[in-house]
């Protein structure tokens, strides 16, 4: 098995955290001549990481989405069940999985593309849609502290990168975007269980610390190509 992507993507970090609370040693490779790259898609048609490389029953085969890897992964490797087989658990994971997704994941996308002119208006707008996914979460979110009881399972493996990606990038950019794991609610006391557990804390870390060196490099290019 071989995963395509750097950990530098909340979406790559999705498998990492998820593979190493399996304890599955996941060796991962950068995406052929880059991501969206002709050789890449040649491994992976959408050209976006991650993507799983396996031997499957017709050679080597390749899984794309990141909620897919982690599927296959749980199928492949039932223990320790990080989906689990409760139907009300399952669906509450696979929620919050799903709903990072959908209402939280895109409306990083129009912040980060503005340029050095804020623009108010389209602050405002992001602020209140990531107000909006973050209530979803919130209000989804099964027992605590984690997504769904008392250890991380997709759901957590999902969310987790993306509230780090957030921190860097918009929260710290956009006092305006309320960080949900500031305050006191359910996000809060989720967020201090994450980063104290062993495992998941340190792939967050990892993750963290590969993700500051990106945008830094992305940064002084966005500025070196804005000043010519
Ligand atoms: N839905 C995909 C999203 C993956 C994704 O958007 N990855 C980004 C990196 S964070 C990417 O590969 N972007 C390059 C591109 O879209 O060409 C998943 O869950 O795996």
């Amino acid at each position: 098995m071989k995963l395509y992507g750097s950990i530098a993507s909340p979406y790559v970090a999705r498998v990492v955290m998820f593979a190493d609370l399996k304890g599955i040693e996941l060796p991962m490779e950068a995406a052929p001549g880059g991501m969206g790259s002709d050789e890449y898609k040649a491994i992976n048609p959408t050209g976006k990481i991650p993507a799983l490389q396996v031997d499957g029953p017709h050679g080597k085969q390749t899984i794309a989405e990141s909620t897919v890897i982690c599927d296959y992964l749980e199928a492949a490797h039932p223990q320790p069940a990080l989906i689990p087989a409760e139907p009300m658990a399952q669906a509450q994971t696979r929620m919050i999985a799903r709903m990072t997704d959908l209402y939280v994941a895109p409306h990083n996308t129009p912040l980060n593309r503005m340029g050095p002119t804020r623009d108010e208006a389209l602050i405002a707008q992001q602020a209140a849609l990531f107000a909006t996914g973050f209530g979803y979460i919130e209000a989804f979110m099964g027992p605590g502290p984690f997504v769904v009881g008392d250890s991380p399972t997709l759901g957590d493996c999902a969310l987790a990168p993306f509230i780090i990606m957030l921190k860097e990038n918009i929260f710290a950019n956009f006092p305006e975007v309320a960080d949900p794991t500031a305050g006191d609610g359910g996000l809060a006391e989720w967020w201090q269980a994450m980063q104290a557990h062993p495992v998941a804390g340190k792939t967050l870390a990892h993750y963290e610390e590969e993700l500051v060196k990106f945008l830094k490099w992305l940064r002084e290019k966005m500025a070196k190509r804005r000043g010519g």
